[in-house]
């Protein structure tokens, strides 16, 4: 008589909760930057990934976690940080996926409208209790600087290497950020009106200070990256008004921000190993 024998690649979900600490971490990471990477290598080295979405095999991730990366014509910058980003977030054993936001068009660029969207686009997939806001070109050095959500906002680059490796400045709030799908309704989101270079971050602090959240940051030891060398974009002029639009925020933050937000949805790819959202935000 056969006997099918049960088949132990594909068993039931996990149904353990991962410990407090991955035992994968690996501390600080030797980082590289090949430019004959392909990004059919990065697919091969990552194919536990779908449709940009990855879930720990043996154990129930403590969080669920969207990436937002707001992005344009930076496609070398993306893929090394996805070359880095994917196991770096699986040592973690993060249940995560990565939203690329593409501006359309060459208008002037708008990080901050395009990080609303992701937010928003990102919920009609999953209920995500955290978000990572994240520049395209840091890529994290220490995996022991956990893409997760705290009790408080907090933000995840101490230093890098362009500013050696110092806090730029005290209430710098830029880069890469993590706030809970609550955290970030509460503060209205991001400003919509930030065109080009400049100041949308320090309106971020100015809604979480309005709420009386405190920011954290890990360990300066931890909390480092290398980013990627590049020149400011021709599309993203430095915002000459940022500080006239930094004066006004706790008059405007209850209607600027997620309730505000109006674009039109031009594409939604489920690319291998990101789900890449383009958009048409408008312009100035
Ligand atoms: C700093 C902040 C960044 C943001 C910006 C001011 C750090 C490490 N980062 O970045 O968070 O506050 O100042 O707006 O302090 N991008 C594109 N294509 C473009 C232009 C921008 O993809 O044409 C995206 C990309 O994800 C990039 C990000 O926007 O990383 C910020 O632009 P940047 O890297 O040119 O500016 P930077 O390094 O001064
Ligand atoms: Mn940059």
């Amino acid at each position: 008589l056969w006997t099918v024998a049960p088949d132990h690649t594909h068993t039931q979900p996990p149904e353990v909760q991962c410990p407090q600490e991955s035992p994968l971490l690996l501390g600080a990471a030797k980082l590289s930057f090949e430019p004959s990477l392909k990004l059919k290598d990065v697919e091969r080295e990552n194919t536990r990934v779908t449709k940009g979405e990855y879930k720990p095999p043996d154990c129930i991730a403590r969080q669920s976690v969207a990436i937002l990366i707001p992005h344009r014509s930076r496609e070398r910058h993306l893929l090394y940080l996805l070359h880095h980003l994917h196991p770096f977030l699986q040592r973690q054993q993060i249940h995560y996926a990565i939203y690329i936001i593409q501006q359309a068009g060459d208008a002037t660029f708008n990080r901050a409208k395009l990080l609303n969207i992701g937010y928003l686009e990102a919920l009609k997939d999953y209920n995500w209790g955290c978000f990572i806001f994240h520049d395209v070109d840091l890529v994290p050095e220490n995996d022991h600087n956990l893409y997760v959500c705290d009790n408080q906002p907090k933000h995840l680059v101490v230093g890098r290497n362009s500013t050696g490796y110092k806090l730029r400045y005290k209430g710098y709030f830029g880069g890469v950020t993590a706030l809970t799908k609550d955290q970030f309704r509460q503060v209205n989101g991001f400003s919509n009106t930030y065109w080009g270079w400049g100041g949308e971050d320090d309106d971020l602090r100015i809604r979480v200070q309005l709420q009386k959240m405190e920011i954290f940051r890990p360990p300066a030891d931890v909390a480092r990256y290398t980013m990627v060398f590049h020149k400011r974009d021709a599309g993203n002029k430095e915002n000459k008004d940022r500080m006239k639009l930094l004066v006004r925020t706790s008059q405007v933050w209850r209607k600027d921000g997620l309730n505000s937000c109006q674009y039109k949805m031009l594409s939604v790819e489920r690319m291998p190993l990101y789900v890449n959202v383009t958009v048409d935000i408008g312009k100035p």
